[in-house]
């Protein structure tokens, strides 16, 4: 399998993270990438492509303009106001109050976020760029005819929303993929998101679409972020009707249950019938994840893998979380491992 790799990653190198009430360096980390790199070259995955640029208009076809160009202003406005720190929200519109941008940089940011975990520095939006260009990149190869394809992305996307950055994401990579797919002539697309975290982000920009299934497997949000959106009686809008699918699963789960709301996510999947399906990815379902709860094993991958294969669709794997960085590589791999012997 090929797999599409940009080293502009690295400029996405925020120092804060606020975790526990503290500021704490960032889990989700460049070196990530290091690992899985070592993991690909050492194991016969050495088939690593740089993306091709493909500018701002596939992500305008996900993303609100204005929070676009917030994204691209943000870090420059917060240091010319003199601010020592990393941009981060501490405010949010919220019940009963105005929907509308403020125009100070301390509001805004508040306004286009989700949480207050994300911090911006410089080279943060340069990095988000690169990685849409990853997912964008290999799913041209797939739409070319390659039964699959890795797009080996950092930062990662499921929780950007619309018009939302936060738990680590700002571009939704896979979104922005789908959506390609979808105006490049494919009929409809499935996006399964397999991250231990729910897809907030992806739910949001497809809800009411009829042409993009979204199924996910996480962490309950009621004991779990994104905490306010991922329940099971969330099932899509108007034209999105039915086209929404959260199997929601408590702390502790393995593989033998999570295994079970898998299979589910693929029936559904398969009677939806879709001309591509885009994984998204997160190794943060491991036992071992600092910040997840379930208890997949490294073998595990290799399963899923073989799995994801046996659906016998044309495949986009979009990397998103996974915190164990010592186990990241081997769990990544095992994922595409189990692919290419299931294909
Ligand atoms: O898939 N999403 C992630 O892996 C990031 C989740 C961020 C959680 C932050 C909680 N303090
Ligand atoms: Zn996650």
């Amino acid at each position: 399998m090929i797999t599409i790799y940009s080293e502009d990653h690295r400029l996405r190198a925020a120092k804060t993270e606020l975790s526990d009430g503290q500021l704490v360096t960032p889990f989700e980390c460049p070196e990530r990438m290091d690992m899985i790199l070592d993991s690909l070259k050492s194991r016969g995955f050495g088939d690593i492509r740089p993306p091709k640029a493909h500018g701002l208009g596939p992500a305008a076809r996900v993303h609100d303009a204005g929070y676009l160009r917030f994204l691209e202003t943000v870090w420059t406005e917060w240091e010319a106001g003199g601010r020592a720190g990393e941009a981060m929200a501490y405010t949010w519109p919220m019940r009963r109050m105005t929907d509308r941008p403020p125009e100070a940089i301390e509001g805004r940011i508040g306004y286009y976020s989700l949480s207050a975990d994300t911090a911006i520095s410089a080279g943060t939006w340069e990095a988000a760029q690169a990685s849409a260009d990853v997912a964008l990149t290999a799913g041209a190869l797939v739409a070319d005819g390659a039964p699959a394809a890795f797009a080996l992305c950092r930062p990662p996307g499921h929780h950007a929303a619309r018009d939302l950055f936060g738990g680590y994401c700002f571009l939704n990579n896979a979104a922005i993929a789908a959506q390609a797919a979808r105006d490049a002539g494919a009929e409809c697309v499935a996006i399964l998101d397999v991250d231990f975290h729910h897809g907030n982000g992806t739910q949001d920009i497809f809800y009411d679409r009829g042409d993009v299934f979204f199924a996910s497997l996480h962490g309950n949000p009621r004991d779990t972020f994104p905490y306010f959106l991922g329940y099971a009686d969330e099932t899509g809008a108007g034209a999105g009707e039915g086209t929404n699918l959260n199997l929601p699963m408590s702390p502790g789960t393995p593989w033998v249950e999570w295994s079970a709301a898998l299979e589910t996510a693929l029936a559904a999947i398969d009677t939806f019938g879709p001309d591509l399906l885009v994984v998204s990815f997160g190794a943060d379902t491991f036992e071992d994840d600092p910040i997840s709860f379930f208890k997949l094993t490294s073998d595990d991958y290799t399963r899923l893998g073989a799995r994801l294969a046996a659906a016998r669709r044309p495949t986009l794997i979009v990397m998103e979380g996974g915190y164990a960085v010592g186990d990241l590589g081997t769990n990544t791999v095992n994922l595409l491992e189990g692919f290419d012997a299931g294909s």
